[in-house]
């Protein structure tokens, strides 16, 4: 069901072990070997209840009689229904479909966030476009204007990448004096990761050719809100796509059907969905999206005029909150990286508050500006303890603690928060969100 495992996995094969005795990084106290060799004997005296002597088990309902037929179209089990995204909208009235939804990391595992459950973020509601009226026109300082349609899009090389994709807005609840008490996902559930498909940027603008003076490009998407950004044209020549597809099938509707931008590790707002215009220019177009919001105010009054590329960040899904830890002893620590820089090259845990570090393992193939999850064998000895983790990426940055980022603005700042996470594990197993 939708909870994590909280016993331990009872069998320990030779092959296991092996395979584990070759990841990196393990801790000096506590080794992977260790662990699972405890674990086995863990699981054989108290949880699980593996160790049997009798070989009788019943024979499930579900066996004396033939399954259900296949389906056109999968969906998740049907005990499965608890996992959702919780969504919200702050103009409940006048614009229901103003606002965002989350993905629940904490019922989450692996690196892929399913389809379904990727946060939505839509600045007036979701359109209903039909692929075969979508052109998208690229134009401005070009030698040749082009309109293509999904169907002539479709005739260039594409290529696959993982990518995040994360909101300005995430984990700002953070910025408020008194620690929210959420759920990982409630918390920083406006990011998820997915498999895109597209063409590359740059083979487009090349084809439309590139006249004197362009700079910048301003790109518009097809939904009422008619959502604007200034994108440099650096970002666009470089790792930029227009995305047709999303973790193997076409681009959900809320995700930007039929296509959308894609600028991998940049603040989310600026990956424009239903996109339908590029226009090449000299500059940027300070757009209603990219004024009135996203801007980080600095406590001279100034505030920082763009900020695209992504801090570097990770959160710890399990322990957190929303579960109760009910025994005492071993457990696997685990969570999320990613960083708008590149690769994450390492993820340190702390239990005391930041006082202390050892290195989490990684779980590879490790991509860039893309989760990565990283796991670490744990003990809970019923102490009450502050949980953390640190990340850096390939380029050197470490993660900010909260007082750290915090003091750069104003008070209650809530864009690119990306600075540390905290839970506090109580003695009877409680969890909650702290500010440390
Ligand atoms: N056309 C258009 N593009 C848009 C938006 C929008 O409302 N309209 N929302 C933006 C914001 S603020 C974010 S964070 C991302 C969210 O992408 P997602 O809904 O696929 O998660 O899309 C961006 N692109
Ligand atoms: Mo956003």
């Amino acid at each position: 069901m939708s909870k994590r495992r909280t016993t331990l996995p009872a069998e320990t094969t030779a092959q296991s072990l092996r395979t584990m005795d070759n990841v990196t990084a393990l801790s000096p106290h506590l080794t992977r070997r260790r662990f699972l060799a405890r674990g086995a004997s863990v699981a054989g005296i108290a949880a699980g209840g593996i160790a049997t002597g009798a070989a009788a088990q019943e024979v499930p309902a579900w066996m004396k009689t033939p399954g259900a037929p296949m389906r056109a179209y999968g969906t998740p089990s049907s005990y499965e229904k608890a996992v959702q995204r919780p969504s919200a909208s702050g103009y409940a009235k006048v614009s229901p479909a103003t606002g965002s939804s989350r993905t629940p990391h904490q019922s989450l595992e692996g690196t892929i966030t399913p389809s379904g459950l990727h946060f939505e973020r839509h600045h007036n509601g979701v359109p209903d476009i039909d692929p075969a009226k979508h052109e998208l026109l690229i134009h401005g300082l070009v030698n040749r204007p082009l309109m293509f349609n999904l169907a002539t899009l479709s005739r260039y090389p594409m290529i696959s990448r993982t990518y995040f994709v994360e909101c300005a807005g995430n984990s700002g609840g953070n910025s408020q004096a008194k620690p929210p008490q959420g759920t990982a996902g409630a918390l920083h559930g406006l990011a998820s990761t997915s498999e895109w498909t597209g063409i590359p940027l740059s083979l487009l603008l090349n084809e439309a050719g590139l006249a004197g003076g362009a700079q910048w490009v301003i790109a518009e998407g097809a939904d009422s809100a008619a959502m604007v950004r200034s994108v440099p044209l650096a970002k666009c020549m470089d790792d930029a796509m227009v995305a047709l597809y999303q973790n193997g099938e076409r681009v959900r509707p809320e995700q930007g059907y039929p296509m959308r931008l894609l600028l991998p590790g940049w603040e989310g707002n600026m990956c424009v969905k239903w996109l339908r215009r590029l226009k090449v220019t000299d500059g940027p177009a300070h757009s209603k999206d990219e004024t009135s919001k996203y801007s980080d105010l600095q406590p001279d009054g100034k505030a920082r005029q763009f900020t695209f590329e992504l801090g570097v960040k990770s959160l710890i899904t399990f322990p957190s909150f929303g579960t109760r830890l009910d025994r005492h002893g071993l457990y696997e620590l685990t969570g999320l990286a990613w960083s708008g820089a590149g690769r994450i090259s390492r993820v340190e845990i702390s239990e005391d508050a930041g006082k202390t570090w050892r290195d989490a393992t990684l779980q590879g193939p490790i991509h860039t500006k893309s989760f990565t999850r990283f796991r670490l064998p744990w003990e809970w000895n019923g102490n009450a303890v502050v949980l953390q983790s640190r990340a850096i990426d390939e380029k050197g940055h470490v993660q900010p603690t909260r007082q750290a980022f915090t003091s750069q603005y104003i008070a209650g700042m809530n864009y690119h928060n990306h600075y540390i996470q905290s839970w506090a594990i109580a003695a009877d197993g409680s969890i909650s969100n702290v500010h440390v």
